[in-house]
């Protein structure tokens, strides 16, 4: 069946409190022991206390991580001017520093032929390891390459290109000549990826011939020729050989490897102020095109490394397996940037799940002997449907933390994940955040590791981060259980700091509508002892598969459709994605229009014009859409009737037409019957 008609994953409510927790006991107490630079917070006892100094004494709290934690060119001279009115945020001002350094060279220096990266190609058991010295001689050749070619301090290169070694080397080459860069996920269409390199202004863009994923090749550089041209911007295309099969190369194209090998292999590091940017990487809104966040050097890399050790308890000398895209902030911080600052060995994964089999992830954590897995709530769902058998095949005996992110992850699916993968021994790790927050805000770790892990709660604020619960009216609401809109009270160094080009949509969105508050979106729950539990989004952003889309973006495609005059777009409860589309369009009066081949084309037109998780599972024709009497589309109202939740209608009062929900109501249960019977 397509869709579900009556929901079966529902957030667990905070009735939840009543389940089992989880405690899991690790080593030491001992705060100056696990974090060496608390040693200095006089006073600090325990790791509770460590979170309310983190909190409590931000700038000290910081200062000393920054100093620890990261190798500077020259030592910052103030911890933070921040004023979240103006959407100015400014960390560890006056201090210079190389990122590409932070993660390269001082761990070259101490350990040259520790494996940096190892590359989970689609193919198991191919692959590739990736020794720290190598991936800087690689990040080198690149960036001397692209220095030659032209690409400057302050430009930025768009990245397209799947996870891969080069991929890697590519982020830190911009990082390491003081260019940003942009990565693209290469499952974005070739629309899609134009509209990021002309927003990002990139004259140069980086992909591979090919990409190959699930046993299938994709045309990635096909893809970019048709991107670019609608990119008058830019002005070489460097290409990297994933498989064996030529491609047609043109005057602007590079073969990027060949001419690698041309390049010294020392490249000299840019001096970088802690706020020069690090990348753009685009993300969805409730309106208006995709925004591209802007990360920054200094406080970006702190962040990531900080939560990389402390959320997931990586230590020295573990393999940690994240196996998010390098196309979302997930990779970029947790795959690549993180790991990499902390000298760990990290993994790049290429392929899916269930290729060739739904065993993948299991075989490939005994193969890599991983310590540290971080995977989506909707690969896990998946792959529970599967059964315990493939994953009881495996030895996961090297396993000691699981993480869990981009999602609500239901219980059933934690509990699944904790006991069947985790064989109960190893905590899972629910972790909140977004690409705006840079790295992980809410997460059962660190503060107290001790302390329990409630299934399907992401619990404890980390280091520095202080969480803020608002009502309708705009007040903080400081008791405990309650709910409201999720806020963060105070800046952290992880933090976005602008839009591109559009600092005024940031200070709207994230800082407007609670002032003084930087906005999350998403709504969460703080129970009576204070733990969190994010209930979802507050806006019109739809969450496939741990992957966020505006309903305004699906609808603007579809509104192109000549034969629609207008569309609502919502994302309804799915078992397997979290969420999935769903469309309502209305025809134009005069088109004549055979149903199922225009639902075909719509998907169709969704696919190539974003990218094919954005597109509807099911496309419902109507004669008008339920509006508000200003005019307003009631996408609450639709998203009820998608999920049959007739008595959750809510208020009506504001309702143009109540025929057009009827009308919507009558043809979803029509759609329903006619899925039931196939
Ligand atoms: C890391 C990432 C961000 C949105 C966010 C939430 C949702 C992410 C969780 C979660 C519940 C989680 N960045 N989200 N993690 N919801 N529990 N542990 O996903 O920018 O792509 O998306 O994802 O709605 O606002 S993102």
């Amino acid at each position: 069946m397509l869709f579900t008609c009556a929901p079966k994953f529902r957030l667990p409510s905070s009735s939840l409190l009543v389940f089992r927790r989880y405690h899991h006991v690790p080593g030491t107490s001992e705060v100056s022991a696990w974090m060496p630079e608390a040693a200095g917070f006089g006073g600090v006892r325990d790791r509770s206390g460590l979170q309310d100094f983190s909190v409590g004494r931000a700038e000290s709290f910081w200062a000393a991580a920054a100093r620890h934690r990261l190798s500077w060119i020259r030592p910052f001279r103030t911890v933070q001017d921040c004023d979240f009115s103006r959407g100015h945020i400014t960390w560890f001002g006056g201090g210079r520093l190389n990122v590409s350094v932070n993660c390269l060279d001082r761990h070259v220096q101490n350990s040259p032929e520790r494996v940096a990266l190892i590359w989970e190609r689609d193919e198991p058991g191919s692959e590739v390891k990736v020794t720290y010295r190598q991936l800087l001689e690689m990040t080198c050749r690149l960036g001397n390459l692209l220095r030659r070619r032209g690409v400057k301090r302050g430009g930025c290169v768009t990245i397209y290109m799947p996870p891969c070694p080069l991929a890697v080397a590519a982020m830190l080459a911009c990082a390491r000549i003081g260019a940003a860069h942009n990565v693209v996920f290469a499952g974005f269409s070739a629309e899609a990826l134009a509209e990021r390199i002309r927003d990002a202004q990139s004259s140069t863009v980086i992909t591979v011939n090919q990409g190959v994923r699930g046993g299938k090749v994709i045309e990635l550089k096909k893809t970019v020729d048709t991107a670019v041209q609608s990119c008058p911007s830019v002005q070489q295309v460097l290409v990297a050989m994933r498989t064996e099969n030529p491609v047609v190369m043109t005057a602007r194209d590079v073969a990027m490897e060949e001419e690698m090998l041309l390049e010294d292999t020392v490249c000299e590091p840019a001096a970088m102020d802690s706020e020069d940017t690090l990348f753009l990487l685009y993300t969805s809104g409730s309106t208006g095109k995709p925004k591209g966040l802007v990360h920054t050097q200094a406080g970006y890399l702190l962040y990531a490394s900080l939560t990389h050790r402390y959320v997931f308890d990586y230590h020295d000398g573990d393999v940690f397996g994240c196996v998010a895209d390098i196309g979302w902030i997930t990779g970029h911080s947790y795959s690549v940037y993180g790991p990499l600052a902390n000298g760990a060995t990290t993994v790049l994964f290429e392929s899916t799940p269930v290729y060739p089999d739904p065993g993948r992830y299991w075989e490939m954590v005994q193969r890599l002997q991983i310590n540290q897995f971080y995977g989506a709530p909707t690969a896990i769902r998946l792959l529970l449907k599967y059964g315990d058998q493939w994953v009881h095949k495996y030895d996961r005996s090297s396993l000691k933390t699981l993480g869990s992110v981009g999602e609500p992850i239901n219980t059933e699916a934690w509990e699944w994940y904790h006991r069947v993968v985790g064989g109960g021994r190893c905590p899972v790790v629910d972790t909140w955040w977004q690409t705006e927050t840079g790295g992980i805000c809410i997460a059962p770790r660190p503060s107290e590791p001790e302390a329990e892990i409630i299934p399907g709660m992401a619990m404890r604020p980390f280091f520095g981060i202080k969480p803020a619960l608002m009502d309708s009216e705009g007040k903080e609401l400081t008791s405990n259980n309650t709910s409201g809109a999720l806020c963060i009270a105070q800046p952290w160094p992880g933090m976005a700091r602008t839009i591109f080009n559009d600092h005024q949509r940031f200070i709207d969105t994230y800082c407007r509508p609670y002032p003084g508050y930087f906005f999350t979106g998403d709504g969460a729950y703080r129970s009576e002892e204070g733990y969190y539990q994010i209930t979802g989004r507050l806006d019109d952003v739809i969450n496939v598969s741990g992957h966020r889309i505006g309903t305004a973006e699906i609808e603007d495609v579809l509104n192109q459709c000549p034969a629609v005059a207008e569309s609502a777009a919502i994302g309804y409860s799915h078992d397997i994605k979290g969420q999935g589309v769903y469309a309502f369009v209305v025809l134009k009066t005069s088109v004549d229009i055979q149903e199922g081949a225009l639902s075909q084309q719509l998907k169709n037109m969704v696919a190539k014009g974003i990218a094919k998780y954005a597109c509807p599972d099911c496309i419902q024709i109507v004669q008008r859409l339920p509006k508000t009497r200003s005019g307003k589309i009631m996408r609450r109202v639709l998203r009820k009737v998608v999920e049959c939740d007739l008595d959750g209608l809510g208020d009506l009062s504001t309702l143009d037409d109540p025929a057009a929900v009827q009308e919507a109501i009558k043809g979803h249960c029509d759609l329903c019957r006619k899925e039931q019977v196939q």
